[in-house]
C-alpha cells in the first residue's frame, strides 16, 4: 500500500472521528446556528490567511518541480480569502471580529515550526493532510446540505470535482517523497499526519464551542 493510503488506514478511527463531528453533520442538516459557523468563517479565514507564509516557507526546501505549483498556491489562497469575503459580505459576519481561538492560534504556530523546522517531505504530509481532510469534511456537508443554503459555495470549494482533483495531485506527489524517504524520515511523516488530523478535530471542535480560550 502506498503511503498515504496506509496513513488513512493508520488514522481511521481519528479520521471517522473527524468526519462525524457534529459541526459538519450539523452543517449539513441545517442546524448549525448562524453566530457557530461565523465563528468558523471568522477563523478558516486566518487559518487560509497563514497558509500563505507556510506555502512560501516551503519554496526554499522544495525540489526545483515543485517551485511553480507552490508559488501559484499564494494566489490560489487569496482566491480563497476572496470567497470568505464575498460569503461574509453577503451574511453581515465582520471576518476581522476576533483574534485566533487556542486551537486555531496552536495549529498556525504548528504550521510554520513544521516549515521552518521539519522536513521537506514531513512538512508535505501536513498539507496534504489538511487538504484531504477538509476534502473529505466538506464531502460530508454537500451529501445532504440544502442547495439554497448560503454555505453551499464553501462546500463547492472544497467537496468540488477541482479540488478533489488538486487533493489527488498531492497525494500522488506525497507517495512519491515517501518513496525517496529512509525510515526515520518516514516515521516522523506519520506522526505529522496523526498530529495534522488531530488538530483537524480541535479546529472543528473550537468551531463548535466558541472563540474563548480555555480558562479565559
Ligand atoms: C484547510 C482549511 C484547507 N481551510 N482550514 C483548516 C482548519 N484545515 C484545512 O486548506 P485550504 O487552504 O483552505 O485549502
Amino acid at each position: 500500500m502506498r503511503f498515504c493510503q496506509e496513513q488513512l488506514a493508520r488514522v481511521r478511527p481519528l479520521w471517522e472521528k473527524m468526519l462525524g463531528h457534529q459541526f459538519l453533520i450539523g452543517t449539513r442538516d441545517g442546524k448549525v446556528p448562524f453566530e457557530t459557523f461565523a465563528t468558523w468563517m471568522r477563523q478558516d479565514y486566518l487559518f487560509v490567511e497563514a497558509a500563505i507564509p507556510f506555502v512560501a516557507a516551503l519554496i526554499p526546501k522544495a525540489p526545483e518541480a515543485h517551485w511553480e505549483f507552490l508559488s501559484g498556491m499564494i494566489a490560489a489562497f487569496r482566491k480563497e480569502l476572496a470567497l470568505f469575503e464575498e460569503r461574509a459580505a453577503v451574511v453581515g459576519v465582520h471576518l476581522r471580529g476576533a483574534p485566533p481561538a487556542f486551537a486555531n492560534h496552536a495549529y498556525i504556530q504548528f504550521l510554520m515550526a513544521t516549515a521552518y523546522r521539519a522536513s521537506y517531505a514531513e512538512a508535505f504530509t501536513v498539507f496534504y493532510a489538511a487538504e484531504k481532510a477538509y476534502h473529505d469534511s466538506w464531502s460530508v456537508v454537500k451529501a445532504g446540505i440544502d442547495p439554497g443554503s448560503p454555505w453551499v459555495p464553501f462546500v463547492e470549494n472544497w467537496a468540488g470535482e477541482a479540488f478533489a482533483q488538486y487533493v489527488a495531485f498531492l497525494e500522488q506527489e506525497l507517495d512519491l517523497l515517501a518513496e525517496k524517504a529512509g525510515q526515520r524520515e518516514l516515521a516522523g511523516m506519520a506522526e505529522y499526519f496523526e498530529l495534522t488530523t488531530k488538530y483537524e478535530i480541535a479546529f472543528w471542535e473550537m468551531a463548535a464551542a466558541g472563540e474563548t480560550w480555555p480558562g479565559i
